[in-house]
């Protein structure tokens, strides 16, 4: 009931005789009463002599009246400590039901106080607490030799975070100057296409108003040609047709000049106007093509998501027959310059760059980021007959048995999930605990559940500042060297 019994208010106060397995300072509880009778330490109606007190005989419920005895149930609900005086080293306690069990329990009672009956285990706290100060001294060094290496992961890691930052901004910066030169490019590409298209246009109209020009031309010499024929065929039907005798000066000087005109007449030119409708054709159709692509590719501003369409039309052009896409593609590919084109790869590749750094950074780093600092190192031990390699943030092999994958820390024990799948069974997974130690090694490997595994690893990353009575925690009396 000693757990119970701390909880009550107690005194310092001197009590006359000692009541065994009772610390000193509770022994005021089993004071009797004015009667010389005691009561039970959590049921006070039920009184008891004061000589049935460690009479190897239970009368309390909650086991009270026996606190030197094995006589009392001991239950974890309701545990029986006996209390050991220890002189000479720190006092401890006992579980009841190890009293007079004919084992000296030198972990807890040095004193031998547990085997009171026989009286067979002499003390030893003078040896055990040479050998307890031994451990501390040698674990206390260890700690802070860890800590020591734990500290400077801690620096490491500190700077490498930082590097990592300072990529990952440098990368994102040298991403926003780049969109900004291809916006740049793709402006100056629209002002040179405007200024091309403006003066495709002007040759058009040129050429559209040449055309009209000539057709009316073509429509005037018809006419004209025409007339002629008609006036050139009245004057000859006059010249075959009139009367000589009659002495006319003026009629004589038309046929004459009419014969003059018709020996010295040119050949007649035939001028056809294919040549100049084929042209304007041509500019027609270019004028319209380059409207299209214009306005397609150029009148839009560079976003993420068009260069993302445009990398997805080359890439299915690959695998495509030549089509409008692909003649598009093609008339895009010639307008584009060189250093566009080395600015959308750079694009691409710092893009690339930074996705993994930020992947790599959204991993679970602990605690002060301190895994940072052994990122990619592995370590190897072979155990039970397998060759088992540990990769910090990486993944755990079991020879070529993927035992998992890295997926957090939590500061003690880092977590591997998703591996091979066992036979008729789950993923394999796996859980390192680590124990604080300057030196990293394996020390053991165990598999509680079916395909989970529990490794047991030494490192200075779970180094952290302790106390004495935490250090104590793991010491235990090397029997064999007690004399
Ligand atoms: C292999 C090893 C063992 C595991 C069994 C499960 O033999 O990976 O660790 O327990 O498979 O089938």
């Amino acid at each position: 009931m000693i757990g119970q019994f701390s909880l009550l208010v107690m005194t310092t106060a001197c009590v006359a005789s000692s009541v065994r397995g009772i610390r000193p300072d509770q022994q005021e509880l089993y004071n009797p009463d004015a009667d010389g009778n005691w009561h039970c330490l959590l049921d006070p109606t039920i009184v008891l002599l004061f000589n049935q007190i460690n009479d190897d005989y239970c009368d309390c419920p909650d086991g009270s009246d026996e606190p030197g005895t094995n006589a009392c149930e001991y239950t974890a609900e309701l545990p029986k400590l006996f209390y050991c005086a220890n002189k000479g080293f720190r006092p401890s306690y006992v579980e009841n039901f190890k009293l007079n069990d004919g084992v000296c329990d030198y972990d807890l009672c040095c004193d031998g106080s547990d085997e009171y009956v026989s009286g067979k285990c002499p003390n030893v706290c003078a040896q055990v607490k040479e050998q307890y100060d031994q451990y501390i001294k040698s674990k206390e060094s260890e700690y802070l030799k860890g800590l020591l290496v734990k500290n400077r992961l801690e620096r490491e890691a500190n700077a490498l975070k930082n590097d990592s930052q300072q990529s990952i901004e440098l990368i994102s910066q040298q991403i926003v100057r780049i969109q900004k030169q291809i916006e740049d490019e793709f402006k100056l590409a629209q002002l040179k296409e405007t200024e091309d298209t403006s003066h495709e246009r002007k040759v058009v109209v040129d050429e559209l108003k040449l055309q009209e020009k000539l057709r009316s031309h073509a429509i005037l010499h018809t006419d004209l040609h025409n007339r002629l024929a008609y006036l050139e065929e009245l004057l000859l039907n006059m010249a075959n047709s009139y009367n000589p005798n009659f002495n006319d000066a003026a009629v004589k000087f038309a046929i004459h000049s009419l014969q003059d005109y018709l020996s010295n007449k040119p050949e007649t030119v035939d001028v056809t106007y294919h040549h100049s409708d084929l042209v304007i054709e041509k500019y027609v159709t270019r004028a319209n093509e380059d409207v299209y692509v214009t306005q397609e590719m150029f009148f839009q501003p560079p976003t993420f998501s068009n260069m993302l369409h445009y990398y997805y039309i080359r890439l299915i052009d690959t695998f495509t027959k030549h089509n409008a896409v692909t003649r598009l593609t093609e008339k895009f590919q010639q307008l584009k310059s060189n250093s566009y084109r080395e600015l959308m790869l750079d694009f691409e590749s710092k893009q690339r760059e930074l996705i993994l750094l930020e992947q790599k950074n959204s991993k679970d780093y602990g605690d002060n980021d301190i895994l940072r600092a052994v990122e990619d190192r592995w370590y190897e031990k072979q155990i039970g007959g397998y060759t088992y390699r540990i990769g910090f943030l990486n993944a755990i092999y079991q020879d070529t048995t993927l035992v998992g994958g890295y997926s957090g820390f939590d500061g003690t024990s880092m977590r591997y999930v998703k591996g091979d799948r066992c036979w008729n069974g789950p993923q394999r997974s796996a859980t390192v605990e680590l124990l604080c130690a300057p030196e990293y090694d394996l020390l053991s490997v165990s598999e509680p559940q079916k395909c989970h595994y529990q490794f047991l690893l030494t490192s200075p990353l779970a180094c952290q500042e302790l106390t004495e009575a935490d250090l104590a925690k793991g010491f235990k009396v090397d029997k064999q060297k007690l004399t």
